[in-house]
């Protein structure tokens, strides 16, 4: 569907930014269980919201594919059949293409289009919205579905624009891929996305040299075909399954081990570890109650992980270059790997430690580091994203009397449950900053928020009332919750950790998401609906 002429301005009871998970389940609540008339714009081709962007190669979930998935309609998770125990990118982008298809949510979402401003008139009660191609909207809901990790890092290294080969950001990546076959790969970045990239480049390409900044613990996904006999329990325990997803800390489907690291004997410990290590994958982290609160429990963690990286890479040197941690594990988001150590064992493979020499500068030929410079025919920066608030901040949003939401977030994002920014009324922004969002699985935070926020637009239709917006005192008080939390575990000891906003130079450095756990903040709102939608202001 293309976009109403600027001289027609489309009015609408809500706008929804982004055709992500949360652009998709919201449209389906505000349509097609409540009635409303909505739309959604989204900048992409398709739907799929930061998978439709995230191709590059070995981009796959870290989350298993039976709990990264939608809950909200059974028929839809019985017939749906992963086919890895992690869903690789186009798989998710086939199961959110039927999801768009099943729920026949396309015909209300503009495709190929951004939103660039949406202006909040206090007169009217209504969001003027425009896009970038002269779409103009008015609305009484703006919600944004912007994702997290959508808005791309790229480092303003000295020379890049002189190089002569080409320059991928995988967060940005050809929807045609990239031939590697005989080039020489320089591959800048060992979050996630890095560690998930390197062994799959390596494999094609002719030589592959990692640039690492800052040493990062993996453990292995141990990935595998679905085993139909799991997935067939699965399907008949869904109900179940997903019910303990939403009560679980990061909304995965296992619980926290309830013994300290510290409590048992170092053999037990050691065997704890190395099943978890067979185990695989995000819930390695779970194997003891404190690793994430307990500095010398996380220890135990850090040692175990760095003994198996040894144990792994054969050159004592670059193995000792991949272990130099200096952050507790887990307090950044912890990768999880196929193959990414072993691929240092290649011959076609070198690891170059750019904080011992950082870069000094792009070349014409590749990139000059102070110990020495590597020619290069490809740059892959997988250098992460202006993560939380970068997506919404790119969008001018003033809301009363003209404010913007850049200033209103100088000095970091404020707003009440990650759900509201008071002076922005009737404006919801789906995982923002101060939900759980990236700290959960994020269906799991997705799927609450869109459910609560239909929830209070249902309040206010049978109450009449035609505004929504949090108090101050309650968006200063949460603020202090968020803090609290996140001060209450390690996180914030990984000081340059995109949760703080420290990898985007000028960023305020303010934790961001919410670390009290998806449970607790679930009862959380819960509880401040049923008060009646408490710490919110409401309007006739
Ligand atoms: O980004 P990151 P990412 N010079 O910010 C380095 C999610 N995700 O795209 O640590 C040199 O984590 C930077 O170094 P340092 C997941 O939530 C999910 O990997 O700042 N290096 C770091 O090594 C994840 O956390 C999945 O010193 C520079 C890297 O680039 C999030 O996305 C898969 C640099 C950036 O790591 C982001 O992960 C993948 C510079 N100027 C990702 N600037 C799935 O589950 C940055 N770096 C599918």
């Amino acid at each position: 569907m293309s976009h109403t002429p600027a001289s027609a301005a489309q009015h609408l009871d809500a706008l929804i930014i982004g055709a992500g998970f949360s652009g998709l389940y919201q449209l389906h609540c505000l349509r097609d269980k409540l009635g409303l008339s909505v739309q959604v714009v989204e900048a992409g081709a398709g739907v799929g919201g930061t998978w439709y962007w995230n191709r590059y190669p070995g981009a796959r979930c870290d989350s298993e594919s039976f709990y990264y998935s939608f809950s909200f309609s059974d028929e839809m998770q019985q017939e749906w059949s992963w086919s890895e125990r992690y869903p690789q990118q186009p798989e998710i982008m086939r199961y959110l293409d039927q999801v768009a298809d099943r729920f026949d949510l396309r015909r209300n979402i503009t495709f190929n289009s951004r939103v660039t401003s949406a202006r909040y008139h206090d007169a009217e009660n209504r969001w003027h919205v425009a896009t970038e191609d002269g779409g103009r909207y008015v609305v009484k809901f703006l919600i944004t579905a912007v994702g997290c990790l959508s808005s791309a890092n790229i480092p303003a290294i000295p020379g890049l624009a002189e190089f002569a080969g080409q320059t991928y950001h995988t967060g940005e990546w050809p929807h045609d891929g990239v031939d590697f076959t005989g080039k020489r790969v320089g591959l800048i970045g060992t979050g996630s996305t890095g560690i998930q990239a390197a062994p799959v480049i390596a494999v094609a390409a002719r030589h592959l040299t990692v640039f690492q900044r800052t040493p990062n613990y993996s453990v292995p996904a141990r990935n595998v075909p679905m085993d139909p006999a799991f997935l067939r329990e699965v399907k008949a325990n869904y109900a179940e399954i997903r019910d303990h997803t939403r009560a679980t800390t990061n909304g995965h489907p296992w619980d926290i081990g309830e013994k300290s690291a510290l409590e048992v004997s170092a053999a037990e410990r050691q065997a704890m570890y190395e099943k978890a290590w067979e185990v695989g994958g995000l819930r390695f982290r779970a194997t003891f109650s404190d690793i994430l609160t307990n500095k010398d429990a996380n220890a135990t963690a850090s040692a175990f992980i760095k003994s198996k990286i040894r144990q792994i890479v054969k050159d004592p040197a670059t193995a000792e270059t991949l272990t130099n941690f200096d952050h507790p594990y887990a307090a950044k988001r912890p990768p999880v790997d196929t193959d990414y150590f072993e691929t240092f064992n290649r011959d076609n493979v070198s690891l170059v430690d750019i904080r011992a020499a950082p870069i000094v500068r792009i070349t014409p030929t590749g990139i000059e580091t102070e110990a020495g410079h590597y020619d290069l025919d490809i740059i892959v920066f997988a250098t992460g994203f202006d993560a939380m608030t970068g997506p919404l901040l790119k969008i001018d949003i003033q809301g009363r009397d003209g404010v913007a939401l850049r200033d209103a977030w100088a000095h970091g994002p404020q707003n009440y449950l990650g759900l509201q920014v008071a002076g922005f009324p009737n404006m919801f922004t789906i995982t923002g900053p101060g939900s759980p969002s990236v700290l959960c699985n994020m269906p799991v935070a997705i799927e609450q928020h869109v459910d609560w926020i239909t929830d209070a637009i249902v309040h206010m239709r049978d109450h009449g009332l035609e505004r929504i917006e949090t108090t101050e005192d309650a968006m200063q008080g949460w603020v202090v919750q968020v803090n609290a939390a996140a001060a209450a575990t390690l996180l914030p000891q990984a000081s340059s950790s995109w949760y703080l906003g420290a990898n985007v130079p000028g960023k305020p450095q303010v934790f961001m998401p919410y670390a009290g756990g998806m449970a607790r903040y679930r009862r959380i709102c819960d509880a401040v609906a049923a008060k009646g939608y408490e710490g919110f202001a409401f309007a006739r």
